[in-house]
């Protein structure tokens, strides 16, 4: 492996076109595994990004209204990456919006030095194993090619755009946004009819604040999703003291809990207490905001009947808040249990509808034909608009992977590998497809968490794989297939213990017209997975084969019965 550094100062990084790892990404991910490789392993890195800063999802979605569900205090990077940045950042609300996330960000690559090692507005196009010199040879869009030994995708779930090919979407002559791809500038709705396509956590976001401005906003919903209270705030002194003097503790129970939050745990099924006390427990949680009324009971996510108690729950919250009680009920989903789809958080959606400026379009009865020149055509009805916004969200988790166009060993293309849905050993490597790391591949926990605790999770995990290679004078790594097979078959069976196959939501992959319908993230909980990662580690990577410097032929064994196909009650608990 190269060691040399690469270190000329500014945007537009060092010279050199051989380097021991290529990052994809400035993100979360990206920025934590630039200065994991190179601040402490001293690794040749170049990062590229194809936005013109860092930041990732909060350098893109600039949409009104963003911010994070996660609070603030733990999305973040933790003690991981510095205790004395988690001691000095103070974040001004319990969920921060997105120029502060941004800013954080910004600041974390100017604290670690990270810029210099980063080419921004340049896109990865293609990436190819070459068997030969076991090297990644990748190709940006600037015409740029480079090679590296390790390739490591930071990439985000959530950032290829899914915007639907409405027919006649090109003729409309009013303004179109993509709220992924938001204007810099921001958007004056002021004495505008909008349209607002889409009721995800995005649109959720945006419609409150869209029609404080606009003249008037159609919202066509085509399924209502149970939007959880958030009830963001200021943030107050005594809290941010206290949150801080026990800030280890925090991030150690984030890496144990099942989505990386430092809630306790659920322990009780819903029915096995009486009505009245769920009730009340719903209540408190309801009260508290956030996803803590996910985290009521431990069946809600496997038993249909305790799910319902809080599904009904929260449609009796809507039907509370919403003045006209046809509306409420088109607001108030049916068609899915609770938390089968990412349920929104929401500050003041449900009163937007009892608004006079705005108005619910449910185009799940008349769905959308066309967009014409002039607004939006239903089955039933014609929408004139001056503008339409698309919050029609993203083709997640394997969208940006495919997009990059990697093809692994005898040039197969991982969207051809994945043909019918992913592959993966613990979401982080596939077979065929040596030395290729994915932070948050499908198949781990990534987007069913917190996601900065799993992105430390994978950065830490792959950067002390690295680590480990060198130490032993290993230049490959690969899984094997029986590996593959065993985590791909763990990972459907806790699945099918679970009710989330039963929405149609992005987490299976509906969202996207013909993608294969799977859960893509692994629903094992975060300290399960965590575990199973430290166990294979400390096993020498077992699953996986490595070979020795020079030698092109893997060898390792398969792991004893480190995830067995549990029931998801043992595995999610
Ligand atoms: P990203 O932030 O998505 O960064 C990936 C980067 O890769 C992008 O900058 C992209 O330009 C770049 N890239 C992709 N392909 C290429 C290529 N071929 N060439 C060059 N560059 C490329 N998660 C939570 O846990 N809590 C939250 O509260 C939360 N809120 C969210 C709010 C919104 C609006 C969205 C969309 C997502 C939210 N998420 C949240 C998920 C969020 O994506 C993650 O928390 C996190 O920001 C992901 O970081 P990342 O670095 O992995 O990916
Ligand atoms: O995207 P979505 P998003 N015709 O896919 C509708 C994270 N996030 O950007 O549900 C009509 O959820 C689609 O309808 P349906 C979070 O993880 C977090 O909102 O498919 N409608 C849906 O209503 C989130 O889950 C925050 O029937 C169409 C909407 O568009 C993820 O990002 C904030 C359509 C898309 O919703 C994605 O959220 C924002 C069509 N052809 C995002 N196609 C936080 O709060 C799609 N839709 C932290």
């Amino acid at each position: 492996m190269s060691s040399e550094q690469h270190t000329t100062p500014g945007n537009g990084v060092g010279p050199g076109t051989d380097f021991d790892a290529i990052v994809v990404g400035a993100g979360f991910s990206g920025l934590y595994m630039l200065h994991r490789l190179r601040n402490t392993l001293g690794l040749s890195v170049r990062v590229f990004e194809a936005a013109d800063d860092v930041g990732g999802t909060w350098y893109w979605n600039r949409y009104p209204g963003a911010r994070c569900d996660s609070e603030s205090y733990f999305y973040s990077f933790s003690d991981r990456l510095s205790e004395d940045l988690l001691q000095e950042w103070t974040w001004s609300e319990r969920f921060a919006a997105q120029p502060e996330i941004l800013r954080y960000l910004q600041h974390v690559a100017d604290r670690f030095d990270l810029r210099r090692d980063i080419q921004f507005d340049t896109r990865v196009t293609s990436a190819d194993y070459d068997e030969a010199t076991n090297r990644w040879g990748i190709s940006t869009d600037d015409g740029g090619w480079v090679t590296a030994t390790f390739l490591i995708t930071a990439v985000g779930c959530l950032s290829a755009v899914n915007l639907p090919n409405f027919e006649g979407r090109d003729s409309f002559r009013g303004e179109q946004y993509h709220t992924a791809r938001w204007p810099h500038e921001g958007v004056d709705f002021t004495g505008k009819r909008v349209a607002v396509i889409g009721t995800g956590a995005t649109a959720v976001q945006a419609i409150p604040e869209i029609a404080e401005q606009a003249a008037h906003v159609y919202v066509l919903q085509r399924t209502p999703n149970y939007d959880i209270a958030g009830r963001n705030g200021p943030l107050s002194e005594e809290y941010v003291r206290e949150t801080k003097a026990t800030y280890n503790e925090i991030w150690q129970r984030t890496r144990e809990t099942s989505f990386g939050f430092p809630y306790d745990a659920p322990e009780r099924p819903a029915l096995s207490v009486p009505e009245e006390e769920r009730q009340r427990i719903y209540e408190t949680a309801w009260a508290q905001g956030g996803f803590r009324i996910g985290l009521t009971f431990n069946d809600l996510l496997t038993d249909p009947a305790a799910n319902e108690t809080a599904s009904e729950f929260v449609r009796d919250q809507i039907r509370a808040r919403v003045r006209d009680t046809e509306v409420a009920e088109l607001l108030a989903p049916k068609d899915h249990p609770f938390f089968t789809k990412r349920p929104p958080l929401e500050n003041g959606y449900y009163e937007t509808f009892n608004r006079d400026n705005v108005t619910l379009v449910d185009v799940r009865r008349s769905p959308i034909e066309e967009i014409t020149p002039t607004g939006v055509r239903t089955r039933d009805a014609e929408y004139e608009v001056d503008a339409i916004v698309f919050a029609t969200g993203f083709d997640a988790m394997t969208g940006m992977l495919f997009n990059m166009g990697i093809a692994g060993r005898g040039g197969v293309a991982l969207r051809e590998k994945w043909a019918e849905g992913p592959r993966t050993y613990l979401g982080v490597a596939t077979h065929g497809f040596p030395n290729l790391f994915m932070i948050t591949g499908p198949q781990s926990p990534s987007v069913l968490s917190n996601m900065p605790v799993s992105i430390e999770q994978h950065v830490d995990w792959i950067a002390d794989c690295i680590k480990y290679m060198r130490e032993h004078k290993l230049d490959k790594i690969e899984p094997l297939p029986e590996a593959e097979d065993d985590w791909v078959d763990h990972h459907n069976a806790v699945t099918q213990a679970t009710l989330l196959p039963m929405a149609n939501s992005w987490w299976v992959g509906a969202n996207i017209p013909g993608k294969p319908r799977n859960l893509y993230p692994y629903v094992g909980g975060v300290g399960n997975y965590r575990k199973i990662c430290a166990e294979v580690a400390a096993h020498g990577y077992d699953g996986f084969g490595m070979a020795k410097y020079g030698k092109t032929s893997v060898t390792g064994t398969r792991p004893a019965s480190r995830f067995p196909v549990k029931t998801a009650r043992a595995v999610i608990g």
